[in-house]
């Protein structure tokens, strides 16, 4: 355990993909950084989500660290889609390789964070009693990274098992045999689906909102993609920095409506066969700007439900209505939809039969008791702010992060918060983020705040603090761009709607990665524009 006088320049708040690869900047300046992580192992997200089926969305060749050519060059993925384990082996791979470890103390959680005025440095207190002085104070907390539970009680009175997918347990969970009830179809609920029903004797998903569901086509890398990309990785790196979800994509140059029905079905069918997020939301240039345009690959997703599951009534359940396509986050499945062909598999739609209380021996609705011997929750996160505001985080004049975020995260490019010097966030609120490819993401932001650092340092500086008028210009511009979109009009975790009593706001930056990319190299060459400096 660190000493109580422990002083450090820095101290960093998770070691996943943000938190390593900020410590690899910081260890290369020489400075004195310790990262703190609650989970027992590196990896952050791909640490806590180990639920069988659990894989990212974005493709492998572009979710993984650019900024050392080298590694890129050296690393091979065996998936087109990345799995868990895979990517937790990238990570404990990059640890390793650039010496990262001995920075980091593992099963320690950051429980409080104040900033002392009089010595402008930040305190910080870990849940295992460490209490260390640091100049430095960076969130590399995640965004989905606090786990959210249903809000009907009676969870802690399950007589059986039950796991969330987001604190999924290190040992291997056996579904053989039992009747297993998933709570949730959002990314986790359907990855982990398919996969408890080829297990469990009987299988029952309850679903509150039918998600927009894109067939992933997984499997084994295609080695020509790979021989190509690694020959240009510099080029295709390039392009996703400077594209609007950080996976370049050709981009639309017409409206979904002014093409014909033929036309739009055959892009739309192309777009569905790539098996990318991106494909069919990025066919048109109006998809998420105009509803008419929307529906047009709403329904088109709904065939594709119609097509794949064979009962119609099931089906229906299934089929995405009452929000636009795309404003909730869509999912990549592997059998997700087939599943439900299976006779050991059904579906309780919530929006028909209310969900009440866990019980002692399963779920009740309103329409009855449905019996479990183990539960599944995937119910999601309280994303984006959920992870920081569970820490006691409090800057000057003794103000919390809490109280100033009470109607929503105001941030100064999603990096940076008034009155709270020297506090850093790796894609927080009011940055690109969760609408975006993490990883492009996090290094944007890892480098721009280890520049701005270099730049204090260079200036004899001590302090730097983003100035009030500049957060709310900045937050003013993240809502004014998201009014434009038609993400304000579901009931998402983007908007904080999963969290009964979250302030509803649009909480990531929907303006693009390039163009908000540009925005911070602006505010950098203006000499940290925006941000006082003493
Ligand atoms: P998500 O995408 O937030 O999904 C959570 C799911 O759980 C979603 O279907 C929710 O329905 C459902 N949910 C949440 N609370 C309840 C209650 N109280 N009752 C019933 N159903 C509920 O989280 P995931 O973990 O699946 O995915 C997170 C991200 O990981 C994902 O976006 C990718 O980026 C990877 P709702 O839609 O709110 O009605």
């Amino acid at each position: 355990m660190a000493s109580a006088a422990e002083e450090l320049d820095a101290v960093v708040v998770g070691a996943g993909f943000s938190g390593l690869y900020m410590l690899h900047k910081l260890q290369e300046k020489g400075l004195s950084v310790k990262v703190f992580e609650a989970g027992a192992e590196i990896g952050g997200t791909w640490y806590w989500n180990k639920y069988p089926g659990a894989r990212c969305d974005v493709e492998s060749m572009d979710y993984s660290y650019s900024f050392d050519p080298e590694l890129e060059q050296e690393w091979d993925w065996t998936e087109k889609y990345p799995s868990q384990p895979e990517i937790l082996s990238y990570l404990q791979h990059v640890a390793d390789r650039y010496d990262l470890r001995k920075d980091v103390v593992l099963r320690t959680r950051v429980t409080q964070a104040s900033f002392d005025e009089s010595t402008s440095r930040w305190t910080v207190r870990t849940d295992q009693g460490h209490e260390v002085s640091a100049k430095y104070c960076i969130m590399a907390t995640g965004c989905l990274s606090k786990p959210k539970f249903p809000e009907v009680p009676g969870l802690d009175t399950f007589s059986g098992p039950w796991y969330h997918t987001g604190l999924w347990p290190d040992s291997a969970v056996d579904f053989s045999g039992q009747r297993v009830g998933v709570i949730g179809t959002g990314s986790s609920g359907i990855q982990v689906i398919p996969f408890v029903a080829d297990q469990a004797a009987d299988l029952t998903v309850f679903q509150r909102t039918p998600n927009y569901v894109l067939s992933s086509f997984n499997g084994p890398i295609d080695q020509d993609r790979v021989a190509a990309t690694k020959a240009n990785y510099r080029q295709a790196r390039e392009a996703a920095r400077q594209s609007i979800f950080g996976i370049a994509v050709d981009m639309p140059t017409k409206s979904a409506l002014e093409v014909s029905d033929e036309e739009r079905r055959e892009v739309y069918q192309k777009g569905w066969e790539r098996g990318h997020l991106n494909a069919i939301i990025q066919a048109y240039t109006d998809l998420i700007f105009n509803e008419e345009s929307n529906e047009t690959a709403a329904e088109f997703i709904r065939e594709q439900v119609r097509a794949k599951v064979t009962d119609p009534a099931t089906a229906a359940k299934l089929e995405p209505r009452g929000y636009p396509y795309g404003t909730k986050r869509p999912c990549l499945d592997t059998r997700y939809y087939e599943t439900f062909n299976r006779e050991s598999v059904h579906l309780v739609d919530l929006r028909e039969e209310a969900l009440i209380e866990i019980t002692e021996t399963g779920v009740r609705t309103t329409a009855g008791e449905y019996a479990f011997d183990t539960l599944v929750i995937a119910t999601g996160f309280d994303a984006m702010t959920g992870a920081l505001l569970g820490i006691d985080i409090t800057g000057k004049g003794g103000v919390s992060l809490s109280k100033k975020w009470q109607d929503g995260p105001d941030t100064y490019l999603g990096l940076a918060l008034s009155g709270f010097p020297n506090l850093f966030m790796i894609t927080g609120p009011g940055s690109p983020s969760v609408l975006s490819n993490m990883v492009v993401s996090i290094e944007q932001h890892v480098e721009w705040i280890s520049d701005l650092i270099d730049h204090m340092t260079a200036n004899g500086h001590s302090v730097v603090e983003a100035e009030a008028t500049a957060e709310k210009e900045w937050t003013d511009h993240v809502r004014a761009v998201g009014d434009m979109t038609l993400f304000p009009k579901a009931d998402s975790y983007y908007v904080g709607a999963n969290v009964p009593g979250k302030a509803r706001v649009l909480m990531p930056y929907v303006g693009g990665v390039g163009g908000y990319r540009q925005r911070c190299d602006e505010v950098a060459s203006a000499g940290y524009a925006g941000f006082a400096m003493r």
